[in-house]
C-alpha cells in the first residue's frame, strides 16, 4: 500500500516529468538520431528552458479534472479555448480545432476540421498524464477518460488509442514501488488487455517490446526508431516512450537523455517518457538540477508543480476508490 504523501510525490513526479521531457526535449525536435546523440552534452548546459504544447495542454486538462472533478470535454474543451498558447508548437490539426473553439463552435464539432478521419498525431497522448495519475485506480475508467479527452481534437482511432497507452502506463507506473525497476513483463501483459480491441498497430508495437526485452533489454537509438519509431503520429511515439521508460527508470535523466537520442519528436516522445518515470519515482527523484531551469511566470514550473497538488488533493475528495 502507497501512502499518501508517496502517492502525492507521484502526482507531481508525473506533471513535472512531462514538463522536464518537454522542456529539455524540445531543442532536439526534428533531428536525425546521429545529429541528436552529438547534442547531447547540451542537456548539461544551464540556461532557462521553455516548454511546448505538451506541457500546454497538460497544464489544462488538469485545471480541468480539478475544477470539475471528472474528465468533461466540454470543459476541458474551454480550458483549452483559455488557456491553450499557440505560440508554443502546436500541430496543425489541434490548432485549428482550438481556434474553432474559439469562435464558439461545439467541442465535439471541431476535430475533423483538417483531418477528414480525425487526427493521428500524438497530441491526445502527449497531454493525458493527468488522466493516467487521476483514474490509477480503475483502468475502465482511464480508458474512457483518455478516449473522452482525445476525442476533442483527436477521434482518429490511433490518435485515441494512443492516449489510453499513454494514460496507462502512466497508472501502472504510479502504483509501482518507486525503488524497484518496473515490472515490465507484468505491465506487458496488463497493457495488451487494456489496448484490446484498439488498432493492431499497438498490438504489434506491444509484441516489438516483448522480443526487445526478451533479448537484451537495451538497443541503439537507430535499432530504437527502426521498431518502435520516432515520429508525430501516436502510433510511432507513445509505444516508443512506454519501451524507453519501462527500460530505464527509476534513472530518470539517463530514460530522458535516451529519448532524445532517437532525434524526431524529441519533446513529445521526453515528455512521455518523463510523465511515466516520474509517476513512478516522484518529485523527490526528479533532478534538481534541471528542474532549477524550468521557466517561472504564470504558468510556470511553481504553477505546475501546485496543481499536480491540487489534483492529487482533487483525486483524495472525488476519484479515490
Ligand atoms: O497531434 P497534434 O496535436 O500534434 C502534436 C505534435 C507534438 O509533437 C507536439 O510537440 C507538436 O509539435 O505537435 O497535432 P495534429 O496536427 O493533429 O497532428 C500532428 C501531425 O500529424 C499533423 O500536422 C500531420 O503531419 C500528422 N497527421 C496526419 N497526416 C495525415 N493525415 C495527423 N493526422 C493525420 C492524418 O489524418
Ligand atoms: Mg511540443
Ligand atoms: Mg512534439
Amino acid at each position: 500500500m502507497i501512502s499518501k504523501e508517496i502517492l502525492k510525490d507521484k502526482f507531481r513526479g508525473a506533471i513535472l516529468g512531462c514538463f522536464l521531457g518537454d522542456s529539455f526535449g524540445a531543442g532536439f525536435e526534428g533531428m536525425s538520431p546521429d545529429r541528436a546523440i552529438s547534442r547531447l552534452g547540451t542537456l548539461s548546459e544551464k540556461y532557462g528552458r521553455t516548454y511546448t504544447d505538451d506541457t500546454d495542454m497538460t497544464l489544462a486538462l488538469a485545471e480541468s479534472i480539478i475544477e470539475s472533478g471528472k474528465v468533461d470535454p466540454e470543459d476541458i474543451a474551454r480550458k483549452f479555448s483559455q488557456f491553450c498558447d499557440l505560440t508554443r508548437g502546436y500541430g496543425m490539426g489541434t490548432i485549428q480545432a482550438v481556434l474553432a473553439l474559439r469562435r464558439g463552435a461545439p467541442w465535439h464539432e471541431v476535430s475533423r476540421i483538417v483531418f477528414e478521419k480525425g487526427s493521428f498525431g500524438n497530441g491526445a497522448a502527449m497531454r493525458v498524464s493527468p488522466v493516467g495519475v487521476f483514474f490509477h485506480h480503475d483502468f475502465e475508467a482511464l480508458r474512457k477518460a483518455a478516449m473522452d479527452q482525445a476525442n476533442i481534437t483527436h477521434t482518429h482511432p490511433l490518435g485515441q488509442w494512443g492516449a489510453v497507452m499513454q494514460a496507462s502506463s502512466v497508472g501502472m507506473a504510479l502504483a509501482q514501488d518507486p525503488k524497484r525497476p518496473f515490472k515490465k513483463e507484468e505491465m506487458l501483459i496488463e497493457l495488451r488487455e487494456i489496448l484490446w480491441p484498439g488498432p493492431v498497430e499497438y498490438q504489434k508495437a506491444l509484441n516489438q517490446m516483448e522480443t526487445i526485452f526478451s533479448q537484451s533489454g537495451k538497443i541503439e537509438a537507430k535499432e530504437v526508431v527502426r521498431r518502435l519509431g520516432n515520429g508525430i503520429e501516436a502510433y510511432r511515439s507513445v509505444p516508443t516512450a512506454s519501451y524507453i521508460a519501462l527500460t530505464y527508470s527509476p534513472d530518470f535523466q539517463d530514460a530522458i537523455r535516451t529519448s532524445i537520442s532517437l532525434g524526431g519528436d524529441t519533446d513529445t516522445i521526453a515528455g512521455m517518457v518523463g510523465a511515466i518515470v516520474g509517476a513512478h519515482v516522484g518529485e523527490r527523484c526528479l533532478p534538481v538540477e534541471w528542474m532549477e531551469q524550468l521557466e517561472e511566470g504564470p504558468r510556470g514550473y511553481s504553477f505546475a508543480r501546485d496543481l499536480a497538488g491540487r489534483l492529487f488533493e482533487t483525486w483524495c475528495e472525488m476519484a479515490k476508490p
